[in-house]
């Protein structure tokens, strides 16, 4: 009996025991909920209670009186996400917090905030009408985007915004917000402070998913696996003229362009433009762009000894991919070692994004292809951000002025200027300046008249298959080429 009181009283605070582990467990466990429904830094609601809020949300969608509503996705420019590695770790914090509150403050009563990803937020927002719509969106990126404050400095936040429009754009919120996600990758990709959600857009993605996929099975589908490759490469001539009398210069020297050319099994033949961009995008720039190396080099073993290898030099284009996340110096070293490919004779042709990206890596990266001997080239040059000042500090030889400078020669009086002063400056610091897109007589005798003496474009030819390329050369050794090179008229 007496035993049997006691071991009562054991059970009794066992089970007290156990029921405050379980009252501990319940708390952690709705602590954690809590926790995964609400964003830690922002204190807004979370991708988890957007979950569990969406019923909510479409019932009251879907009352009678409601008009339309819009889906906004705002994301913030990946210099935020930088600041996390930054010295100062609180400054990120701010950052974040600062954006979410005043996208707090700006949401009316009744309307719905989410901060779903790091970056991310969801605006649920129901318009009165189509004006009041375009005023909160140019708010909304208005408040986002003004500086934030941080102790004495400032912090200049960019941002994106996609939108999708219920019920126009879907019933369902896995539609709105993928067509929202859409529109706000068209946003970014075209450097847009917004873009609203249209059939095109799902049209380009779809399309861009296909091109994808079989730019992926083309580079799957090696030679090596019995198809041969879908890619192919051209040779574009860059030459250089020397005066032969006053109105006349003859052609001195050939070099080529090595272009790249995708034969597609529906679609024919495409130029680099239509697939270089996604490829560059999507990473698969790397093994096609390995796969050139490879390929040109088995191009330069098949034409040794002959006047395609002795005569000329060639130039290969890098991509910013490339540049900086590829074993490029590797690949070039062990061409160089094994096979017929001449450092000396290949110039890498660059275009001023690779420069600015990483510019104390890609300046060793540059010092060190230099090291090995491949002159280095920048292409499009007067595009992108570079004066000719800075791009002293990497160890260029060659510059190529953009065929957009050279299209509205002689006629356009800024283009004339740009063409002018490119040529005075690169030769002043000892580079080589090369026009590219030379298509008429006209722009040939203009670039001559200026001093320009090396021309690339369809005038001299357009790009040949390596035979065509073989003739051309053939021809010019046997003939020579001569160039008018002062207008008689004038
Ligand atoms: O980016 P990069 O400069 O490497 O691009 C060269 C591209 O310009 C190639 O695709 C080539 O076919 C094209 N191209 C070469 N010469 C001319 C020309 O004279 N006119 C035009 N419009 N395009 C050219
Ligand atoms: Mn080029």
């Amino acid at each position: 009996m007496f035993h049997n009181t006691e071991s009562e009283e054991e059970l009794r605070e066992q089970v007290q025991g156990l029921e405050q582990e379980i009252l501990q467990v319940l708390r952690e466990n709705s602590d954690l909920k809590r926790r995964l429904r609400q964003n830690r830094i922002s204190s807004l609601p979370t991708r988890d209670q957007l979950q569990e809020d969406l019923d909510d949300i479409l019932y009251s969608w879907t009352h009678p009186h409601q008009t339309f509503q819009a889906v906004m996705l705002i994301r913030l420019g990946q210099e935020i996400d930088e600041l996390k590695n930054s010295i100062d770790t609180a400054a990120y914090e701010w950052v974040i917090y600062q954006i979410g509150h005043r996208l707090q403050e700006l949401i009316p009563e009744g309307m719905y905030l989410y901060h779903v990803r790091s970056l991310d937020f969801l605006v649920m927002y129901q318009p009165e009408s189509s004006h009041s719509l375009r005023t909160f969106l140019a708010l909304v990126l208005e408040r986002v985007t003004s500086p934030v404050l941080m102790g004495s400095s400032l912090q200049i936040v960019r941002a994106s915004l996609g939108m999708s429009l219920f019920p126009r754009d879907g019933r369902t919120m896995t539609e709105l917000l993928l067509k929202a996600n859409l529109a706000l990758g068209q946003a970014q990709k075209n450097a847009k402070p917004f873009k609203i959600y249209s059939p095109e857009i799902l049209v380009k993605e779809k399309n861009r998913q296909a091109l994808y996929q079989d730019l992926l099975k083309a580079l799957v589908g090696s030679p090596e696996e019995g198809g041969s490759s879908q890619f192919e490469l051209y040779y574009q001539p860059k030459i250089k003229l020397s005066n032969l009398s006053e109105s006349k210069a003859r052609l001195a020297k050939i070099d080529a362009e090595v272009l790249i050319r995708w034969n597609h099994p529906q679609k024919g033949l495409l130029f680099p433009g239509t697939f270089l961009p996604l490829a560059e995008e999507t990473g698969l720039i790397l093994p096609l762009g390995k796969w050139l190396f490879y390929e040109f080099a088995r191009f330069q073993e098949r034409n040794k000894g002959n006047p395609l290898e002795n005569s000329l030099a060639y130039s290969i284009n890098v991509s910013p991919k490339q540049l900086t996340s590829s074993d490029l110096a590797e690949v070039l070293q062990n061409l160089v070692a094994q096979s017929a490919l001449s450092a000396a004779k290949t110039t890498l042709e660059l275009t001023e994004s690779c420069l600015y990206e990483e510019p104390e890596r890609t300046r060793q990266l540059l010092d060190k292809l230099k090291t090995m001997g491949f002159p280095l080239s920048l292409d499009d040059f007067g595009t992108g951000y570079s004066s000719l000042t800075n791009i002293h500090q990497f160890p260029i030889s060659e510059l190529k002025i953009d065929q957009s400078f050279v299209r509205n020669l002689p006629g356009n009086s800024q283009d004339l200027a740009i063409v002018q002063s490119t040529l005075m400056m690169g030769k002043a610091m000892g580079l080589s300046v090369i026009a590219e897109g030379v298509e008429t007589q006209a722009q040939l005798q203009t670039l001559w008249g200026m001093g320009c003496d090396r021309i690339q474009g369809y005038l001299i030819s357009h790009p040949l298959t390596e035979s065509e390329l073989k003739s051309f050369v053939e021809r010019i050794h046997f003939q020579g080429m001569l160039f008018e090179v002062r207008n008689n008229e004038a």
